[in-house]
């Protein structure tokens, strides 16, 4: 099927801080090893947030169109593709591409890969009717699971999913959930739980623990409250094993090895613009492990949403159309949504 001279609707920043604008462009064309992806459901994270606010080290192209939670169906092929078919249902991830070929790929940590191009940052996403990518890291979605379900688990899932595994808790520990009832924190409650661990949700203000505890957490604490690590160490009796860094704050960071048990992990997966400021004196006589996460593989993915496909994990998902997306990310950068917004597309 050609699609050389179709139109579609697009969300374009121009700039950095600019507001989205919905244009009409071309359809893209794939190349030898990609398909062409008609969105159905899109989910909105942070990073599209601090992609376009320019927030990060490195800026990303502009015009940017972002988005890296793309559900829908192949509706092309180019003429190299192997293993994927039009009419399949498929996910876009933030790892685009990695290289396949390097120290880090080779060693099954693609998402350390050098020569990786992210989705809706340094390639063009999928807050738009359709998208193109590499046949390769494009993910299969199992049938029973809906695109508007789907989307969320192509970042917020799968990111939070590796994030506790990178904790190294084993069941029945502790785990303390940094931003829990944002897009990553609400999976990774979940998550947790399923796996066998004791999620205590943190998040600012007592209105979000009724939330938090409605999705699985054991125990809930404002970050606000003055006596947040007192409350934290005596739920725990010592701290949580593992502590996941889910805020997009960096005030957030304050908190981590306070209510890190001595010998437990930190993992940071939040990334507001900034530096971690850390005790030496805890880190060292806890004997505290800090560490960073990236997304997760393909196979990490496959991983997440299975678990979505098994019922075990459901994220909150509030539905909005494309030409609202401007309002989405008003709310995102208030702190207001709870769990994750998604853009339905139109039929
Ligand atoms: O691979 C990765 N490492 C990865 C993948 C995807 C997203 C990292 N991220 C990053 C994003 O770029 C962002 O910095 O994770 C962060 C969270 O993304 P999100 O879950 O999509 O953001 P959200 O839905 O806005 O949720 C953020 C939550 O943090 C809470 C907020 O109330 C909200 O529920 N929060 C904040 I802001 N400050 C807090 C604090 N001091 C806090 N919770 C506790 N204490
Ligand atoms: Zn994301």
């Amino acid at each position: 099927m050609s699609m050389i001279g179709k139109k579609m609707q697009a969300a374009v920043v121009q700039a950095l801080k600019q507001p989205f604008q919905i244009l009409t462009v071309d359809v893209p064309t794939p190349k030898a090893k990609e398909v062409l992806i008609k969105i159905k459901a899109s989910g909105c994270c942070h990073t599209d947030l601090h992609a376009i606010e320019g927030d990060w080290p490195i800026p990303p192209k502009m015009p940017l169109t972002p988005g890296h939670e793309g559900a829908g169906i192949v509706e092309a092929v180019g003429s190299e593709v192997i293993g994927l078919k039009v009419g399949d249902r498929v996910g876009v991830p933030w790892l685009h591409v990695a290289c396949g070929n390097c120290e880090f790929c080779n060693q099954g940590w693609e998402t350390l890969c050098l020569r990786q191009k992210n989705t809706g940052y340094g390639v063009d996403g999928c807050f738009r009717e359709y998208t193109v990518a590499p046949a390769s890291h494009v993910v299969k979605l199992p049938p029973n699971l809906s695109f508007e379900q789907a989307a969320p688990l192509l970042c917020a899932g799968v990111t939070s999913y590796k994030g506790i595994k990178e904790t190294e808790c084993r069941p029945g520990q502790f785990i303390a959930i940094v931003g829990a009832a944002g897009g990553l924190g609400h999976m990774a409650i979940q998550y947790s739980k399923a796996m066998g661990l004791r999620p205590i949700a943190i998040d600012v203000g007592a209105h979000k623990g009724q939330y938090c505890k409605s999705i699985g957490a054991e125990h809930f604490i404002d970050a606000t409250s003055l006596t947040a690590v007192e409350e934290m160490n005596k739920y725990t009796g010592g701290g949580a094993h593992g502590v996941l860094s889910l805020a997009s704050s960096v005030s957030a960071f304050e908190l981590l090895t306070k209510i890190c048990r001595r010998k437990g992990f930190i993992v940071c997966c939040g990334l507001p613009p900034g530096s971690l400021s850390t005790p030496i004196f805890d880190l060292v006589l806890k004997r505290i492990t800090i560490r960073g996460s990236i997304v997760g593989t393909r196979q990490d993915l496959v991983e997440a949403l299975d678990f979505g496909a098994l019922g075990k994990v459901k994220c909150t998902v509030q539905t909005k159309k494309l030409t609202e997306i401007n309002d989405i990310f008003d709310q995102m950068k208030k702190g207001k949504i709870e769990g994750r917004m998604v853009i339905k597309m139109d039929e």
